[in-house]
């Protein structure tokens, strides 16, 4: 196995950097004319399709025969499931979710609304309320994270959504009991074991038994993505998610294999997450290998570690630090690792990155568990122009305009002009008809 190795100062380096962070999500036309058909199935038959969809992926024991209230876990059900963890394993999950709620709570704070007063009495404002009822999608199988249950749930608590509806698919019927702990640790007011387009559906739509959400977050697979794609519009949607991505900027003088298993970590994820180093030092990115080939053997998932870093992976010699940050910038990674003595002085420089963890000590995967921000980050260089995971994806804004008697006979004149501007004569007509003196034409 190999990490390609770059330098910043080869002629063709701008294209090989363009050409490393190319990623384009694929769509698939099969896929997409398979979600289609599932969502106008859900769509128009409800509960029925749904028993008939997850059967057929899932392979449910009894054939279903059950309905659809066997997927309906109730609270008795998640608390059992934190009851049967090993004590080291919920106190874990429990300290994770209190200190993931003292950030969001944070956040919250700073997102409470405003007003103002003028001197003619008139009152202006934004009010902030929850979203009524949220869906949180968790994949099934390898990717089933208990710490995203955490990191979707926890925000929208916080923000003051009343119902949070999972749904998670067991296939072949198998549960996994840290999730559905996490989901009782987080407040998911019900859990519904089914997934793929089918559950975005019945979150979208509604069924019988499952009620219409206003928005659907967290990842999925391929048809998953797809399906919230175009269920988009009828309800909200977060973002759509890539794979996971590391950058450790690292002037040369950390434990090379506290940075290569930093690297690992998120190359663990899949085979498409992509893991790059910036350095300033040559002799260091070649100990950072040496680090990479020694430890490699003995990690449980060498395979996909070895594919991402091979495939998507590389170890970059730039000029200095001042260099690395201008190409972070450019790369806007889902993680940027600062690994450096001061590293407050390059953070400064960085404008676009997912979650920045500062100084050696902070490895990615304390993020990733436990610190307290969100891990669902921008990912794909979508940190330019979006946000973590947050407080404020399970609100929205109102304005709030009160206008006194006299605000409406100056700003009456206001908006008057402007409409007859626009041609708009019913608007004008109704603000003049406030004004005291007003023109009546
Ligand atoms: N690094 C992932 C989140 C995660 N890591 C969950 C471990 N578990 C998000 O990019
Ligand atoms: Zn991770």
């Amino acid at each position: 196995m190999e990490v390609r190795k770059l330098d910043s100062t080869a002629p063709d380096f701008k294209q090989q950097l363009t050409k490393l962070l190319a990623f384009e999500a694929e769509t698939d036309d099969a896929i997409e004319s398979a979600v289609a058909r599932i969502l106008a199935d859900v769509k128009a038959r409800g509960d029925a399709a749904v028993l008939e969809y997850t059967n057929k992926f899932d392979r449910i024991p009894n054939g279903g025969a059950a309905g659809m209230a066997a997927f309906d876990l109730g609270q008795d059900e998640l608390q059992a499931a934190l009851a049967s963890l090993p004590e080291a394993q919920r106190a874990a999950l429990q300290t994770a979710a209190e200190r993931i709620r003292v950030f969001h709570e944070r956040q919250k704070q700073e997102l409470n609304g405003f007003t103002y007063t003028e001197p003619d009495g008139t009152v202006l404002g934004q009010r902030v309320t929850p979203l009524d009822r949220v869906g949180i999608y968790v994949p099934g199988g390898k990717a089933a994270y208990p710490s995203s249950v955490l990191m979707n749930a926890i925000p929208a608590q916080v923000a003051g959504v009343k119902d949070i509806v999972m749904v998670v698919p067991t296939p072949d019927g198998i549960k996994n009991r840290m999730v559905l702990a996490a989901a009782a640790i987080a407040g998911v007011t019900r859990v519904i074991t089914i997934g793929g387009a089918q559950a975005v559906a019945a979150l979208a739509y509604g069924t019988e038994t499952i009620p219409a959400v206003d928005k659907i977050v967290g990842p999925g697979n391929a048809y998953v993505a797809a399906a919230k794609r175009r269920v988009f519009g009828t309800v909200g949607i977060d973002m759509i998610a890539g794979p996971s991505e590391i950058l450790v900027l690292c002037d040369g003088s950390t434990d090379p294999d506290w940075v290569a298993m930093d690297l690992f970590s998120q190359a663990e994820h899949d085979e498409l997450a992509q893991a790059i180093l910036l350095c300033p030092d040559a002799g260091y990115i070649a100990q950072v290998e040496a680090s990479i080939h020694k430890l490699l053997p003995t990690m449980p998932r060498k395979d996909t570690i070895a594919t991402s870093l091979s495939d998507r992976g590389a170890l970059i010699k730039v000029r200095d630090m001042e260099e690395a940050c201008a190409i972070a910038n450019d790369i806007a990674a889902e993680h940027l690792e600062i690994s450096a003595a001061e590293p407050q002085q390059w953070a400064d420089r960085i404008r676009h990155a997912g979650a920045m963890f500062l100084g050696r000590f902070s490895s990615e995967s304390l993020g990733d568990y436990c610190c307290g921000p969100n891990h669902v980050l921008p990912t794909s260089r979508t940190a330019r122009f979006s946000s973590p995971l947050g407080v404020y994806d399970f609100q929205k804004r109102s304005s709030v305009l009160f206008v006194s008697e006299a605000g409406a006979q100056t700003l009456g004149k206001v908006a008057a002009e402007l409409a007859y501007g626009e041609g708009l004569q019913a608007h004008a007509r109704s603000a003049e008809l406030r004004i005291k003196d007003g023109k009546t034409s």
